[in-house]
């Protein structure tokens, strides 16, 4: 006989505990000192022994935890501990934004998202310098420092902070960079911070207004989203498409329209 499925409150319990204690890792990892381990996509794409580090240390303890999920991670690839048998899968990124852990910048996260049978139902993003914390459980809201968080209410795009990111690819950069020229008289001013996951969590606390992507993998994009949508922001792709690979609006609904119509006026879901 099967367990019954946990609930997504007792996923977020093992979610924030595993962050947590990986946030940890990966801030004295950086202390100590880090470099490049190696490149991936590109020779900008890098990742540390940090990276690793932290995503074996994820895995591990998720195995320990709960040995029949199963856990797509960014460093170590999919079902890298426990078989399908459960139906939870985890997704981890263990240094989203890694970049800007190289270099110091206080803007990288442990993301780290429940799913059940293919639907997200619980995550974290953990910010590995400041220590902030968001989750979001499906239908349970999102949440900050015990705060109810709730996106921004601007109607008018012309007045919007929206925050995008760049690709490793230099010629996916130079079209997302034709796609903000083309943008940018027409929002209040553009952020590029660096770390999706922390982008969306920002976007769900109205830091900024919107957020949109090209190229974001499923595991800069689980937890992060949940965030997003449970603060009341619509999260989706373009022109019907779901959010993903291709793209991501996030937005409130009152400025999701607008927002989306400029970016595939702009074909920013095309390009490299
Ligand atoms: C990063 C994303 C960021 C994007 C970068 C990179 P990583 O993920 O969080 O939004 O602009 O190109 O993909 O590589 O640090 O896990």
């Amino acid at each position: 006989m099967t367990s019954p499925a946990p609930t997504p409150q007792e996923l977020l319990k093992i979610a924030i505990e595993v962050a947590r204690n990986a946030a940890e890792t990966a801030h004295r990892m950086r202390a100590e000192g880090v470099s490049v381990a190696a490149t991936k996509s590109t020779v900008t794409d890098v990742v540390t022994a940090a990276d690793r580090a932290v995503e074996r240390q994820v895995l591990d303890a998720l195995a320990a935890l709960r040995p029949d999920d199963s856990v797509l991670g960014e460093e170590y690839g999919g079902d890298a501990a426990g078989g399908p048998g459960s139906g939870v899968r985890w997704i981890v990124d263990p240094i989203d934004g890694t970049v800007n852990y190289l270099y110091g910048l206080p803007h990288s996260a442990v993301s780290l998202a429940a799913e059940v049978d293919g639907t997200v139902v619980a995550g974290v993003v953990r910010n590995i310098s400041t220590g902030d914390e968001w989750t979001a459980t499906a239908g349970g809201g999102a949440w900050r420092g015990g705060e109810r968080l709730r996106c921004s209410t601007e109607t008018d795009l012309g007045q919007a902070l929206v925050a995008t990111g760049f690709g490793y690819d230099p010629r996916r950069r130079a079209h997302q960079a034709r796609v903000v020229v083309d943008l940018i008289p027409h929002v209040r001013d553009i952020r590029r911070l660096g770390a999706a996951a922390i982008d969306l969590c920002y976007a769900a606390e109205g830091r900024v207004d919107a957020y949109y992507e090209k190229g974001l993998a499923a595991w800069d994009l689980a937890a992060g989203g949940l965030v997003a949508r449970e603060a009341g922001l619509r999260v989706d792709g373009l022109r019907g498409v779901p959010a993903g690979p291709d793209m991501v609006v996030a937005a409130p609904p009152a400025l999701f329209e607008p927002l989306h119509a400029r970016l595939a006026d702009l074909d920013a879901s095309g390009g490299p």
